[in-house]
């Protein structure tokens, strides 16, 4: 190809480009719950505003970041070994990368990838008169989607992915899952990824990061208007607009808003976008992760399963029971219903003891369905634990219980407990379908009344309808995730009655 024609090809590529997030742009503000992506924020003037918050007292990621890579860098550079490339997956600025460069073994090359060209230009050429012998090449792409590494002269030993600041938080759940597997194919065989991902915290603490108290992150936020306006002829007044950052709990995530101060029009190319008074545009999710995210139950529960030489299969739900088997833990309402039971598209892992009955119950049906039954009769605490972490369900339909431990275990594992509503059960969880009869959507799991083989089989059914619509089952884990049943919080709860009886004495 010509250097002409080769120009020619870039910049059809180019208006493609620019004509593609102006569609994308304009339907994000005609859609019924309008939003603008993140990207937009980053112009020149919201990539300075954003170093600004990154050096805000209230915005704790950066720093605590810094702190992290400082503290593991011998770590990192020692399991990364000598002749990296180190590919950084959208490099708005080049200061964490300079920093990992610094304290890697020899790193033979360093891949910025970005969609805007400019500011990528500059600091490669900053970056150079630091590391003389790094082959700096920088790439013009969107990162989201899978892009070609440039060569280098000297051949890196191996891909190194690098995604710090948490930028992951700006993807949903699912997207952050596909933009993995984009890293993983770009790291090629023999990489590796190392990812800045923001934690679950108080949420008090992350609500004063996106609303700072010198309105940084407004001016911030705001800015994505005036880039609009700038890029594609847009007439938007960011004197129309407030800034709003809400924490939503169980999505576990900041959502950044522009929120209209008073109804008007928004012309942007060549269409009109109406505002009503207090309507918003999300501009911003920030997601934030836990170490106990639900990325782990797939695992145990395939290891679970295999454990009981029975095959995974993660669309069939697996019901975990962990008890003594006697009457007043429903092993009778269980036999009452077993053929029901045993008809239905779900496996069982029941670890126990007890009556003779029932043990022999159980290694029957072992014996007969071993891809649908796995029976350890005795104790294991181990095993227990893994029964409540790689299950999806719990069962516990105790005719009585005081309190009840492993159906608070399980809610923290993810694992939906399925109990009788007695006592301490009844206490702690929450039946889903009787909640969002009155639209309330903070079930924790699924509870029945009459202690029956009947109910027992109604219930189970009920919660493997709700397995079936995996959105609404992630609801349900979360829910229970979130629940605190530890002794700090009823300690608490304990002060605050304490305070509430000697002020009403007064
Ligand atoms: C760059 C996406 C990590 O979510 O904390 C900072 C962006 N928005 N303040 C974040 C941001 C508002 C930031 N990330």
């Amino acid at each position: 190809m010509s250097i002409l024609a080769a120009k020619r090809a870039n910049l059809a590529s180019q208006d493609e480009m620019f004509e593609q997030e102006q569609a994308e742009i304009i339907a994000g503000l005609q859609a019924r719950q309008k939003w603008v992506s993140p990207k937009y924020f980053y112009d020149q003037r919201g990539s300075e505003l954003f170093d600004e918050i990154c050096n805000l007292p209230e915005y704790y990621p950066t720093r605590t970041e810094r702190s992290i890579m400082e503290q593991a860098l011998p770590e990192i550079a020692s399991r990364v070994g000598p002749g990296a490339a180190v590919i950084e997956f959208g490099a708005g600025s080049n200061v964490k990368a300079r920093q990992l460069l610094a304290g890697l073994d020899s790193p033979a090359a360093y891949v910025p990838v970005e969609i805007s060209g400019e500011y990528l230009q500059e600091q490669a050429v900053e970056l150079s008169a630091e590391f003389p012998d790094l082959s700096i090449k920088p790439v013009v792409a969107d990162f989201t989607k899978p892009f070609d590494l440039p060569r280098h002269a000297r051949m890196p030993v191996r891909n190194l992915v690098f995604f710090p600041g948490s930028t992951i938080g700006n993807f949903s759940r699912t997207d952050a899952g596909k933009l993995l597997e984009v890293m993983k194919a770009e790291a090629r065989r023999g990489g590796a990824l190392l990812i800045g991902v923001d934690l679950v915290k108080e949420p008090d603490v992350i609500r004063a990061a996106y609303n700072d108290s010198r309105g940084v992150t407004a001016a911030f936020n705001l800015n994505v208007l005036s880039h609009l306006n700038k890029a594609l002829d847009a007439d938007f007044r960011p004197d129309l607009f407030r800034h709003e950052a809400v924490y939503d709990r169980s999505h576990r995530r900041i959502e950044m808003r522009l929120v209209a101060t008073a109804t008007h029009t928004v012309s942007i190319a060549d269409q009109v976008i109406e505002f009503d008074r207090d309507e918003f545009i999300i501009t911003e999710y920030s997601h934030k992760y836990s170490v106990d995210d639900l990325g782990g139950k797939i695992k145990n529960k395939k290891f679970l399963l295999d454990h009981f030489n029975m095959s995974f299969n993660n669309d069939v739900p697996l019901v975990g029971i962990v008890s003594r088997m006697v009457a007043q833990k429903g092993f009778d309402i269980f036999a009452q219903a077993v053929n029901e039971l045993m008809n239905l598209n779900v496996k069982w892992i029941v670890l126990g003891s007890g009556d003779d009955h029932y043990e022999a119950l159980f290694r029957s049906l072992a014996h007969k369905l071993p891809e649908k039954v796995g029976v350890y009769i005795g104790y294991n605490n181990e095993l227990a634990h893994l029964i409540e972490a790689g299950s999806d369900m719990f069962l516990m339909p105790s005719l009585y219980e005081p309190c009840g431990l492993n159906q608070i275990y399980s809610l923290k594992y993810g694992t939906v407990p399925i109990v009788k509503k007695t006592g301490g059960l009844a206490d702690t969880v929450h039946d889903w379908d009787e909640l969002m009869n009155f639209k309330l959507q903070n079930g924790t799991g699924f509870s029945f009344e009459h202690h029956s083989g009947q109910a027992l089989l109604h219930t189970i059914r009920r919660a493997v309808n709700r397995f079936e619509d995996k959105d609404t089952w992630e609801k349900i884990q979360q829910n229970g995730m979130n629940k605190n049943y530890s002794w700090q919080h009823s300690a608490e709860q304990y002060v605050e009655l304490y305070k509430l009886t000697k002020t009403k004495r007064g």
